[in-house]
């Protein structure tokens, strides 16, 4: 059924509708028999129809046939790049009518919902690698919008390591781990990529994104993501307005620090996939809000940098973002594979309104992603698949191939017909028919590079003068881990080299540990410039939702404690576990017994963002007694996170002697320093919880000396 909007347009009737075309395809196995895939229901699955109890199988059981041939053909190729992600399904709505610059639907009518399916992702891992490595992410967007498909691909890094799409084999080799033996997984710490990056000084910029903490990113729920290429606006007048994406993350940006990703790793490889998945299932709906910059045409040439570079940012100094909508992440998948494995992004993937430009890394990808489907998926019917089905009607003469699931009635497979009554017809603009924007081009066939894609140092130094000096401490650590692996001592000298075009004193600094002699001078001097929009350090701190915080508990913990403490936390939107050395139950001092949520070895501190210690001298004994119970506190400490304890268990953090915190002394109500909260009179304990949740809104505490902490 379908009706005719304003503009003459045939839109289908009760769209959005995502999941409702879903529905009926799921297949619930509830009050069913098990049959084989012609629908002949089976009597025994377990043992293959052989010849006698101890004779050779038949080959006419077409059951055990069937079964194991399925299960030999059940891999396909992992994505070339962005192999391990994970996928939601969701909504955006528009703030108000973007109609002043474009046309797009889904961007007309905040009372309109258009569903989505974002699938966040890893680049460099396979499919089964850890979630938390130094890496960029992926943020990938698919709007079912009324008019088409429209698939924002982007990342969490606003620039590119490459200006060209033929550059991107090359990159993506130097990258992967190295051919002789598949080492290193999942990381850029190896001799190729920084070969290459060193010899590509395009690549700059990104590389400093790369080592910064924005590699590392806390949760998928808190971290931006960005179109990256420039693209164009259209409006109804066909008047052009070049615009850059961003995601904001509601919850702000945040990021974990290199050691505590490092041990995660291991401890829980699929940290970033979980999180996901848990908040979406407790009904903590991840939010994003969409912002624009917008540049009108005649702008174009206005910078000090090209607006076709993707290793250029505009800075929201210069431009400033303009909010344009929110997206609701509400729905995990049912299945993986079916889902978030075989869902096909593809930057060509667009709706009338929105358009290219002439950014040479955006073109190449128009190219790349389908192809890549091609053989990913096995052929050209992959828009057919479920979760890439628009929710617009599909029509037009393309025909047959593997896995086709349509059933196309009629004679006429081809334009112009008569036969079939001249449809599909060809629509008009104002029918709703995409056209592409009218832009004047002229040129000889060449192989060059724009002179104004040339400086590839300023915008790296403006990252670099950006960050806070513990994001600065943070990025040199990062080059010198990934260099300190790097065998090659040229590859080592010449990355150097360039890092000294960017700041002499980051430079220096990253010499001094990876055994390079530092430059003598800088090679430029550094512009002094700044981007405030740039530093972690200025995303908001004032949320503790959906953070997670270890309760440590022991048989004599004081009931009230915990209680105080869930109260204040729980308000906040927090989530509360209690560890002991086991499941079940500790006994409280009031008597009573608190339910254990985890045991302490099956988790870690690495894997919540504070933890608090509460009264109950015999509990604050044992805790201290338990080699795993203090691992936990120093550790988060030392990783930057708020710590707290109450009553007797201030003595555990005496026995710790965390260097340079001042606690509570005895009766003494609260002292809050260095997001170390403690607080020895019970009276005191609903105040500490407050501070406690403060310090924990507050992210890291980078001011704490924790060099000296052994964990
Ligand atoms: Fe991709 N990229 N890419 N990329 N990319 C792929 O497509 C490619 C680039 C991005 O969750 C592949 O379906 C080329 C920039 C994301 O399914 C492939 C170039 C940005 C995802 C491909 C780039 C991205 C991909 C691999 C340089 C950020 C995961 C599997 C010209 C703006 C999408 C696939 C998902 C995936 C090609 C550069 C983001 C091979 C040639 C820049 C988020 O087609």
């Amino acid at each position: 059924m379908s009706t005719n909007d304003a503009r003459g347009r045939s839109a289908p009737e009760g769209v959005p509708g995502k999941q409702e075309q879903l529905d009926p395809l799921r297949d619930r196995a509830e009050d069913s028999y098990l049959t084989t895939n012609f629908g002949t229901r089976v009597d025994d699955t377990d043992n293959s129809l052989s010849v006698g109890e101890r004779g050779p199988t038949l080959l006419e059981d077409f059951h055990f046939r069937e079964k194991v041939t399925h299960f030999d053909h059940e891999r396909i190729p992992e994505r070339v790049v962005h192999a391990r992600g994970a996928g939601a399904y969701g909504t955006f709505r528009p703030y108000a009518s973007l109609a002043e610059y474009t046309k797009a639907d889904f961007l007309q009518d905040p009372g309109r919902e258009t569903p989505v399916f974002v699938r966040f992702s890893t680049v460099a891992g396979s499919r089964g690698s850890a979630d938390t490595v130094r890496d960029v992410r992926g943020f990938a967007t698919k709007f079912y919008t009324r008019e088409g498909n429209y698939d924002l691909v982007g990342n969490n890094f606003p620039v590119f390591f490459i200006q060209d799409a033929i550059k991107f084999p090359d990159f993506v080799h130097a990258v992967k781990p190295e051919p002789p033996n598949e080492i290193p997984q999942a990381a850029s710490a190896h001799d190729t990529f920084w070969d290459f990056v060193s010899l590509q000084p395009e690549s700059m910029h990104v590389v400093l994104w790369l080592m910064s903490d924005r590699a590392l990113p806390r949760s998928y729920r808190m971290m931006q993501g960005f179109g990256v290429h420039t693209f164009r606006f259209v409006n109804a007048e066909g008047r052009g307005t070049f615009v850059k994406f961003h995601w904001r993350p509601a919850l702000g940006t945040h990021s974990l620090v290199w050691d505590e990703a490092q041990k995660i790793a291991g401890k829980d490889p699929d940290f970033n996939r979980r999180d996901l998945w848990d908040a979406i299932e407790r009904g903590d709906f991840p939010e994003f809000e969409l912002s624009v910059q917008l540049v009108p045409e005649e702008d174009e040439f206005a910078y000090d940098f090209d607006l076709l570079d993707p290793t250029k940012i505009i800075p929201e100094e210069v431009v400033p973002l303009r909010p344009i909508g929110k997206m609701v992440l509400n729905k995990n998948p049912d299945n993986f594979f079916a889902e978030t494995e075989q869902v096909a992004f593809h930057t060509a993937h667009v709706v009338p309104g929105i358009d290219f430009t002439n950014d040479p890394l955006l073109q190449g990808r128009n190219f790349s992603y389908l192809d890549t489907q091609l053989i990913r998926l096995g052929g050209p019917n992959f828009e057919q698949l479920p979760v890439n089905r628009p929710v617009a009607p599909v029509r037009n003469n393309q025909r047959d191939g593997y896995g086709q699931h349509r059933i196309h009635p009629g004679q006429a497979a081809y334009a112009p017909n008569s036969l079939g009554g001249g449809c599909p017809a060809l629509a008009s603009p104002d029918a709703g028919a995409y056209t592409h924007h009218q832009e004047r081009v002229d040129g000889v066939k060449i192989r060059k590079r724009s002179e104004s894609f040339a400086d590839h140092y300023s915008q790296a130094t403006l990252f670099w003068n950006s960050m806070a000096g513990w994001e600065k401490e943070h990025i040199v650590a990062g080059y010198r881990f990934e260099l300190g692996k790097v065998l090659s001592m040229e590859v080592r000298e010449r990355t150097v080299g360039r890092l000294n075009h960017i700041d002499h004193e980051l430079a220096t600094r990253v010499a001094e540990g990876i055994g390079v002699t530092p430059p003598a001078e800088p090679a430029v001097a550094n512009h002094g410039r700044s981007s405030p929009a740039l530093s972690q350090a200025n995303s908001p701190t004032d949320s503790i939702a959906t953070r997670r915080v270890a309760l440590l508990a022991a048989d004599g913990v004081a009931e009230s404690d915990v209680a105080a403490l869930r109260e204040v936390l729980g308000r906040g939107g927090a989530v509360v576990e209690v560890l002991a050395a086991h499941d079940g139950t500790v006994r409280s001092a009031e008597g009573g017994e608190v339910p254990v949520d985890r045991a302490m070895q099956t988790m870690s501190s690495v894997l919540y963002d504070a933890v608090c210690v509460p009264g109950g001298e015999k509990c604050a004994r044992a805790l201290a007694e338990d080699g795993l119970a203090r691992f936990y506190v120093t550790e988060a400490f030392k990783h930057g996170k708020a710590v707290a304890a109450l009553g007797s268990g201030v003595s555990l953090l005496e026995e710790l002697r965390l260097p340079g915190v001042r606690l509570a002394g005895d009766g003494g109500r609260l002292v809050d320093e260095k997001g170390v909260v403690t607080a020895t009179d019970p009276a005191a304990a609903a105040e500490a919880a407050e501070a406690f949740a403060v310090a924990l809104a507050y992210h890291r505490h980078w001011t704490r000396d924790s060099d000296r902490v052994p964990a």
